[in-house]
């Protein structure tokens, strides 16, 4: 079996992806407005040797027919939060090795700016950084914010196309890595090697040089998630890392294929594009014992913030349909993924069991050695690099799965024991010897 690759999923809000599990006795989140805190779950990462720390974002909030409802501030489910780039930025000065990956719009965001706050966070960290290439699931509250009209979900992704080439020029086709000589006897930078990018696509257009020279790793390690026609297409294009959400061996082995076919289709290796997969497990000493906490984590929650939820994500008021729909009659062009994701259910199942995963993945409950085995299955059956690990309640749920399930995950030898010295986050996710994008990629083609 492959080594495996380990991130975790955070979220600079009290409550992560959808659930809200922040009543639990053991849930330390409400503190995520402090440094302490950010720093704590860092150094957890960077002690246990996980890939990458992941930032989650969102611009928008719940609205249900454009009224936001109170459950929404009552259950913090997704207000207030903070700047996964600033927190990135914090934890540079406590960590050594853990990659940072932060989640970045490129539906809001203006590319020119944006591909400079990447840059420096790049450079900073010495090629640590990667980027989650989103279309933003909250959209349609995330543009009312920003001034700007809706955006149909297929032409957000015919967006993120005109995005990435803008900042892949700017990345990689500005500043050449060996333009600066900072020479006090010659010069400071070799002119014959900045150049003038010229940008005019269908949604951005810029003229200028980088605002940045090259960073380490030139273009960050680019993350993508999306998982509709669209999204699957700029993935397996772009995509190095894609998440996907959690579901069976059958259900997981369907999205690799997909994606590794998307990637073929583009002209590169299906193995170019590693793939994780989101996983939640609540660990016991037992499995009743897992069964219990598991619902002591349920127990933590108000069921009634489904509406809410579900409306977040996808703009649909779930209890304004009879509970015997077909999920499969409902649309939207917000995330088509979370109303794909149950075509074989009804409304009334999906109101009933929403608040148990949410966006994210419904936990594995067991021992440690049933947690170990169930991810040994998946990665091997569906074909997975690695996993995002996305606790239910943190930091707690973190630290038992590291001193539980990692030491088995070890000595199994499918997850490695230290970092590699001074490797680049893209080194480390991808194997490769070069901490650029390879000649393959679509951003190489702007190189000089
Ligand atoms: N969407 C966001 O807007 N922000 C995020 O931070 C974010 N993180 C994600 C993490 C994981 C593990 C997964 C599986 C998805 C995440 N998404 C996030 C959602 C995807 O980027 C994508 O928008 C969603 O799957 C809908 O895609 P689709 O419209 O192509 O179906």
């Amino acid at each position: 079996m492959r080594s495996l690759k380990l991130g975790l999923f955070e979220n600079a809000q009290t409550n992560a992806s959808g659930t809200a599990t922040w009543r639990h006795p053991e849930s330390r989140r409400h503190l995520f407005d402090t440094l302490g805190y950010w720093r704590e779950v860092a150094q957890l990462c960077e002690d246990a040797k996980l890939d990458f720390l992941f930032l989650a974002d969102a611009w928008g909030w719940s609205e249900i027919n454009g009224v936001r409802p109170p459950i929404a501030t009552e259950e913090t489910l997704d207000l207030p939060r903070l700047d996964p780039f600033v927190i990135a930025s914090a934890l540079l000065a406590s960590t050594t090795d853990l990659g940072l990956v932060v989640t970045g719009s490129v539906l809001v965001e203006p590319p020119y700016a944006f591909a400079r706050r990447l840059a420096t966070l790049d450079q900073l960290s010495g090629g640590r950084l990667g980027w989650n290439i989103v279309t933003t699931g909250t959209a349609d509250t995330a543009v009312k914010a920003f001034g700007m009209d809706m955006v149909a979900h297929d032409d957000r992704y015919a967006m993120a196309e005109d995005f990435l080439d803008l900042v892949y020029k700017y990345w990689e086709g500005s500043w050449e890595p060996d333009a600066l000589e900072k020479d006090k006897a010659g010069r400071f930078a070799d002119p014959a090697k900045v150049h003038l990018v010229e940008h005019e696509g269908p949604y951005f257009r810029s003229h200028g040089y980088g605002n940045t020279a090259r960073s380490p790793q030139g273009t960050p390690v680019l993350f993508q998630a999306g998982a509709s026609p669209a999204g699957r297409r700029v993935g397996g294009r772009h995509g190095e890392c894609m998440f996907v959400g959690s579901g069976s061996v059958a259900q997981l082995a369907g999205h690799t294929k997909a994606i590794r076919e998307e990637a073929v289709k583009a002209g590169r290796a299906a193995d170019q594009v590693k793939i994780m997969s989101a996983f939640s497990c609540v660990v016991g000493a037992t499995t009743q014992d897992a069964e219990r906490r598991w619902q002591r984590i349920l127990d933590a929650q108000r069921p009634e913030v489904t509406v809410a939820s579900y409306a977040m994500f996808t703009g649909l008021d779930l209890s304004s349909y009879a509970p015997d729909t077909p999920m499969s009659a409902l649309s939207t062009e917000m995330s088509q993924t979370q109303v794909a994701r149950f075509a074989d259910k009804t409304v009334g199942d999906v109101l009933a069991d929403w608040h148990t995963h949410g966006v994210g993945a419904r936990p594995v409950v067991g021992t440690a050695e049933e947690i170990a085995d169930e991810i040994c299955a998946l990665a091997e059956g569906a074909d997975l690099d690695g996993f995002l690990l996305s606790p239910p309640v943190q930091p707690h749920s973190t630290v038992e799965f590291v001193e539980s399930v990692l030491p088995i995950l070890r000595e199994r030898g499918v997850f490695r024991g230290e970092y590699e010295d001074g490797e680049s986050l893209r080194e480390r996710l991808t194997g490769a010897d070069d901490r650029a994008l390879p000649a393959s990629h679509p951003a190489a083609r702007y190189r000089h």
